[in-house]
């Protein structure tokens, strides 16, 4: 399974890491999801026919882009 870590910036805070797992949980088609407040580090673990576009896309939509 595909699975990617990347920085989000805007994290600062407990309630940006549980925001940003409980809605990429959401995501139909992701498996697994980590966020860390002092790296600003998330780690995602998704399948098919899910991509990383739509992943994106979501945390670009409730304001935690991802910076690759
Ligand atoms: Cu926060």
């Amino acid at each position: 399974m595909p699975t990617k870590t990347f920085s989000v910036p805007s994290i600062n805070c407990g309630h940006c890491t549980r925001t940003i797992e409980r809605e990429l949980k959401e995501l139909t088609g992701v498996t697994s999801v980590k966020a860390e407040i002092d790296s600003k580090k998330v780690t995602v673990e998704w399948q098919a026919p899910l991509t990383w576009d739509d992943i994106r896309e979501l945390l670009e939509d409730i304001d935690y882009p991802p910076v690759e």
